[in-house]
């Protein structure tokens, strides 16, 4: 939701083609298969469960569900569906700092401030049944996958990863 990112792929994301392309091939890499999940727009949704935040996870109405959660350093390719039958939603992935309890975050736009979280890449703002694909070197540590649309961070749409050496 990177008001500036995304005006820059607003012209990409037009092309419908695009939400449907297949992941390229990787020679050495790893595909990563997430599902961008929810129980239905009208659920009422949770506040208290951003990274960190020491909420009731079993409690989330929506989240991200991924293929697999460890992978081996060097390309991965997310393969991001959204399975919400109603809700735009979208995965972004940023590295944890050693012993961080939360992500920066800005709680009058109620999401994560992205400049901050120094991301490394997302699928941006998917439309129900949509898919979209990141192709990302990625280096040994911690990560998180999570959904910036307001309120979904802190509803639970947030996801940890490893990368291994
Ligand atoms: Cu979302």
């Amino acid at each position: 939701m990177n008001l500036t990112r995304r005006e820059l792929l607003g012209a990409a994301a037009a092309l419908p083609v695009l939400g449907i392309a297949a992941a390229p091939a990787l020679a050495n890499g790893t595909t990563v298969d997430v599902s961008l999940w929810d129980k239905g727009g009208d659920m009422a949704m949770p506040t208290d469960l951003g990274y960190g935040m020491g909420g009731d996870m079993s409690k989330a109405t929506m989240g991200i569900a991924v293929s697999t959660d460890t992978v081996k350093a060097g390309e991965v390719a997310f393969q991001v569906t959204n399975a919400s039958k109603d809700t735009i939603h979208e995965m972004i992935v940023a590295p944890l700092k050693q012993g961080e309890k939360m992500l920066p975050y800005n709680k009058d736009e109620n999401e994560v401030n992205e400049d901050e979280a120094h991301d490394l890449g997302e699928v941006s703002e998917l439309d129900p049944g949509a898919h979209g694909t990141l192709v990302i070197p990625m280096k040994p540590g911690k990560y998180i996958l999570y959904c910036n649309v307001p309120g979904h961070f802190a509803a639970g749409m947030w996801t940890l990863f490893t990368v291994t050496g």
